[in-house]
C-alpha cells in the first residue's frame, strides 16, 4: 500500500499517447484492473512524479509525433520494411503489426529472438516481476522501466526489483521511484506471488546481487531478456540476442510486436538504455539500425540534446577530480596496445567521488594511439575489485574478462575478483599480456 492506501497496481494507466487507427488502443491503454487485494509489490509511498516536461530529456508534447516543422509525422513515413517477412501480419504473434503508431518497422531488424513464444509467455503471466543486475546502467534501467510500463499497458501488474540504490545521476529515468531493494522494500515472500519473473539485461548469477538468492530459490518460473554474449544457467527460460546493441532494442521490438504505442517517458528510457550501452553511437555494436531505432525514439518522444547533457555534462567535482587520479596514473605496456589505470578505496574520500563515478572512466583509457586494450581497476568500497576491460581491436574483452569468471561483450566486460588490488593488477595484467602475445 502507498500512502492513500492504493495498492500500486490501482494507479492511473499512462495517460492516452495514442494516435486515432491504433486498432487496439482502448485495450491496452485500459488494463483491466486487478480485483485481488494482497500486496504484491509496494509502490514506495514518498514519491512524487514530477509534471512530464521537468523531465529531463523528454520533449514536453504528448503525442508520438514531434511537432517541430521538417518532421515528418512518423506514423506516415515508415520505410518499406527491411524484412520480406512483414507481410503476413498478426496482432500479438510475435509478427509485426501492419501499422502502430510510435513503431518503426524500419528501426526493427530481425534476431534471434522467439518473439511469439516471449509474447505468449508475457500473455500467460498476470503479477510480473521484472529484475535487473547491480551497478545498474542506463540500459538495464531503462529497459526494465519502459518493459514495466509496457506490461502495465498490457494489463499486468509489474513489480520492478533493483539488487541496488538508485544511483543518483540516474533518477531521472524512474521519477515514480519505482525500483524496490528485495528485503527492504519488499519481501521475497510477496514476489512469491507473481507468476514470471524477468531478468533483464544480465545473464549471471554475480550480476543478480543481493537477488540472487531469492532468484535462485524460487518456484516462481523465470526468463532471461538480455544481449550479453555470455551466460551462466540461471534456471530460466533466455531470450537472448548478442546482436542487440542494447537490451533498450528488445523492449522497443517487443513493443513493436504488442503494437504498444511508445509514450515519451518510455523512449526517453529506451533512447537511453540504446545510446549508453553503443557508448553514444561509436562502439563496433552501432550499425544503421541503431540509428534507425535512434531515430523512432526521437519521433516518440525523446529529446538526445537534454539526455546527452543530463549524462554526460552533469558531473560532480568530485568525479573530476577522480578521472584527473586516473589518467595520471595511466600505465603502457606491450609497446603501448595495453593501457591500464586503477582506483583505489582511498580515492573516494580523498576526491568526494561515489562508486558510480567511476563507471566509463576505462573508456577515456581507449583515447590513447594505438591502445588495442584497456583494463581498469576498481576497488569496490564493498570490498573486492572490479576489473573493467575495453576493447578496440579483435581482441574479446568477454574471453578475457572470462579467464576471471567475469563476461559481457567482445568490446566492453567486467570480473570481480577478491584479491588485494597489487595481486589482482598483476594476476590479470600477465593473463592479458599472454593472450595478446
Ligand atoms: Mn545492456
Amino acid at each position: 500500500m502507498n500512502a492513500s492506501g492504493v495498492p500500486m497496481w490501482e494507479k492511473s494507466p499512462p495517460d492516452g499517447d495514442q494516435p486515432a487507427g491504433s486498432v487496439e488502443t482502448s485495450r491496452l491503454d485500459n488494463p483491466p484492473r486487478a480485483s485481488w487485494q494482497n500486496p504484491f509489490c509496494n509502490h514506495r509511498p514518498d514519491m512524487q512524479p514530477p509534471p512530464l516536461a521537468d523531465f529531463p530529456g523528454a520533449t514536453a508534447h504528448s503525442g508520438e509525433q514531434r511537432p517541430a516543422s521538417g518532421t515528418e509525422n512518423s506514423s506516415r513515413s515508415i520505410s518499406p520494411p527491411s524484412r520480406s517477412n512483414v507481410a503476413s501480419l498478426e496482432r500479438n504473434s510475435g509478427d509485426l503489426p501492419a501499422s502502430s503508431s510510435s513503431c518503426q518497422k524500419s528501426a526493427v531488424s530481425a534476431g534471434s529472438i522467439n518473439w511469439s513464444r516471449l509474447i505468449a509467455r508475457l500473455q500467460q503471466a498476470q503479477q510480473i516481476v521484472v529484475v535487473t543486475h547491480v551497478r545498474p546502467d542506463c540500459d538495464a534501467l531503462g529497459s526494465s522501466l519502459a518493459l514495466a510500463n509496457f506490461l502495465e499497458r498490457m494489463g499486468k501488474q509489474v513489480c520492478l526489483v533493483g539488487p541496488f540504490d538508485m544511483p543518483p545521476s540516474f533518477r531521472f529515468l524512474d521519477p515514480e521511484g519505482r525500483f524496490r531493494r528485495l528485503g527492504r522494500d519488499v519481501q521475497p515472500e510477496q514476489l512469491e506471488q507473481a507468476d514470471l519473473v524477468i531478468i533483464v539485461d544480465t545473464s549471471a548469477w554475480a550480476q543478480l546481487g543481493d537477488a540472487a538468492e531469492w532468484i535462485r530459490s524460487t518456484k516462481v518460473p523465470k526468463i532471461v531478456l538480455d544481449h550479453h554474449r555470455s551466460s551462466e544457467d540461471l534456471g530460466a527460460e533466455e531470450f537472448k540476442d548478442p546482436t542487440a546493441e542494447a537490451t533498450g532494442r528488445l523492449v522497443y521490438e517487443l513493443a513493436c510486436r504488442l503494437g504498444i504505442s511508445v509514450d515519451p517517458m518510455s523512449a526517453v528510457q529506451l533512447f537511453a538504455a540504446v545510446a549508453t550501452d553503443t557508448g553514444w553511437f561509436r562502439f563496433g555494436s552501432t550499425r544503421a539500425d541503431t540509428y534507425r531505432l535512434a531515430a523512432a525514439l526521437t519521433d516518440a518522444g525523446a529529446a538526445p540534446d537534454q539526455l546527452y547533457q543530463q549524462l554526460y555534462e552533469n558531473d560532480s567535482l568530485g568525479r573530476l577530480r577522480l578521472t584527473g587520479r586516473v589518467l595520471c596514473r595511466a600505465e603502457a605496456a606491450l609497446g603501448g596496445r595495453l593501457i591500464y589505470s586503477w582506483i583505489e578505496r582511498s580515492d573516494f574520500e580523498a576526491t568526494g567521488a561515489l562508486p558510480s563515478d567511476t563507471e566509463d572512466l576505462v573508456n577515456f583509457l581507449m583515447g590513447v594511439a594505438g591502445a588495442e586494450v584497456a583494463l581498469m581497476f576498481i576497488e569496490l568500497a564493498t570490498g573486492g575489485l572490479k576489473v573493467s576491460f575495453r576493447s578496440k581491436a579483435h581482441w574479446d574483452c568477454s574471453q578475457l574478462a572470462g579467464l576471471f569468471g567475469g563476461g559481457g561483450h567482445r568490446q566492453a566486460a567486467g570480473a570481480f575478483l577478491t584479491d588485494p588490488l597489487p595481486i589482482v593488477r598483476q594476476k590479470v595484467l600477465e593473463a592479458v599480456q599472454a593472450a595478446m602475445q
